[in-house]
């Protein structure tokens, strides 16, 4: 679970992975309504490890990335349509991260 603002208005938005032995979904809620404003897999639905999350600025734009971790492999997605955003950002910031 990870709480910090992902649209920019300074409210933290809700960001829930599911725990071991779930599939791989995120699901993310936003903090000024309480509306689930997305879900997707954060890695192959089948997989049953769960999803770690982290909501972070990787490259200190001021905008916070939402990170997530499945299936031994981190990744960075769009908060509001769950796309792949990793090729975005160099392996060294993903990789510094901690996702738990
Ligand atoms: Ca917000
Ligand atoms: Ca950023």
């Amino acid at each position: 679970m990870a709480s910090q603002d992902l649209f920019g208005d300074a409210r933290a938005e809700l960001v829930l992975g599911a725990g071991a032995e779930g599939g791989p979904v995120v699901s993310v809620f936003d903090g000024a309504t309480g509306q689930r404003v997305s879900q997707f897999f954060a890695g192959p639905p089948t997989d049953r490890g769960g999803v770690r999350v982290a909501v972070t600025d990787l490259d200190g734009n001021g905008a916070n990335e939402l990170v997530a971790r499945a299936a031994g492999v981190t990744k960075v997605y769009d908060p509001l349509t769950g796309a792949d955003r990793s090729s975005g950002f160099t392996a060294a910031q993903i990789g510094g991260v901690f996702v738990g």
